[in-house]
């Protein structure tokens, strides 16, 4: 085992944690690093709007208050980073993907998942994986508003993936019958990005 490694796990065991909680390669850390390509863009909540398109029965357009209408839930879970930080227990709020499901009622083919950012920035998963219980379209963060720098007003949560497929400044999620790489993939980020896996790059 590399030294990295178990350093990082020495410490989590100092702490009274349980070492395995820490997928391979990666570190603790208590703050909440910032990270993203380009620049954090402005957001008029008069104008923005959500919507739900692709291979879906009834396409769906939300207003920001329309949106925030919504049943939400809290989740806990940990994150990590592809950087290789780790930040345990990150509270969210927001609402469940099975919300906006019953209202587009999905097509049989739609397997995949676009989640569209301001500007160009898109992340790709298996629309298994927004079904999951932990899975957020999110607006707050331990128990406040999402700051501007962490995804403001609203950013996808996406269990069991590194941290990158949780898109921030989300405006929309488009099905798809098959899978479209989004930004970082096409950059070179692994597909599936399962960290438990360590699936950081490459296919
Ligand atoms: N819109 C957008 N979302 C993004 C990114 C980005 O460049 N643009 N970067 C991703 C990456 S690489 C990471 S690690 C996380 C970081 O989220 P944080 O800044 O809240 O920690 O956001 C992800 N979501
Ligand atoms: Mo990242």
């Amino acid at each position: 085992m590399p030294l990295f490694r178990s350093k990082a796990e020495a410490k989590l065991a100092e702490r009274g944690l349980d070492p395995a909680r820490l997928p391979p390669g990666q570190y603790l850390t208590d703050k909440w690093p910032v990270l993203h390509a380009g620049g954090v863009p402005s957001t008029d909540l008069a104008t923005w709007d959500f919507r739900v398109f692709g291979e879906v029965e009834q396409p769906l357009r939300l207003s920001w208050d329309e949106l925030r209408a919504l049943p939400s839930r809290e989740v806990t879970l940990d994150i990590h980073c592809v950087t290789r930080w780790s930040r345990f227990d990150a509270t969210f709020r927001g609402v469940p993907w099975s919300e906006l499901a019953g209202r587009v009622r999905p097509r049989p083919g739609a397997r995949f998942v676009v989640a569209h950012a301001e500007g160009e920035f898109t992340s790709n998963v298996p629309l298994s994986f927004l079904e999951d219980e932990q899975a957020l379209l999110a607006y707050e963060a331990d128990g406040e508003p999402l700051t501007p720098d962490h995804g403001w007003p609203l950013r996808l949560i996406v269990p069991r993936k590194y941290f990158w497929k949780s898109a921030k400044w989300l405006r929309g999620i488009e099905l798809s019958s098959h899978d479209k790489p989004g930004f970082w993939e096409r950059y070179g980020y692994h597909n599936e990005a399962d960290y438990r896996q360590e699936e950081r790059y490459g296919f």
